[in-house]
């Protein structure tokens, strides 16, 4: 996975800021994670928003916050890459079911074959029976 650089991150902040204060708002946040995922619910982006504001609770992610927001989230997803390429044992590019069932296992989860099926029906979004990376992260999420 290629490393995001600081420097796209603030081009991503400066093209969401469309009034130009320095600062984003939830309706300018929505509009940025709209263009990225479409499928994203209010209530995901109120999260979002909620994730990069902290605590301070005056309703602007600033630019500090929304690079220390993202740096976070890097780290985050790059542990769970990792972790995604320790389970694929043969290297397919893909968690098939007894990889996947060992990450579960892993993260102390105990599992009937019953249970393991249906996580495995929901993160399986493409339907072709493995885990991409992709599906991975987007369950994690
Ligand atoms: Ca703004
Ligand atoms: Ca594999
Ligand atoms: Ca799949």
């Amino acid at each position: 996975m290629p490393k995001t650089s600081l420097k796209e991150w603030e081009a991503l902040f400066r093209a969401a800021d469309k009034d130009k204060s320095g600062a984003l708002d939830l309706n300018e946040l929505k509009a940025m994670l709209r263009s990225a995922n479409s499928r994203i619910t209010d209530s995901q982006i109120a999260d979002t928003f909620v994730y990069f504001e902290g605590n301070n609770g005056d309703k602007r992610v600033t630019l500090a916050e929304f690079i220390k927001g993202m740096k976070k989230l890097e780290e985050f997803l790059n542990k769970l890459t990792a972790l995604f390429h320790k389970f694929d044992k043969d290297s397919s590019g893909f968690l098939e079911k007894n990889e996947f069932k060992k990450v579960l296992e892993a993260c102390g989860s105990k599992l009937t074959e019953a249970e393991l099926a249906e996580i495995l029906r929901k993160t399986d979004t493409s339907r072709d029976g493995k885990i991409s990376l992709e599906e991975f992260l987007s369950a994690m999420m």
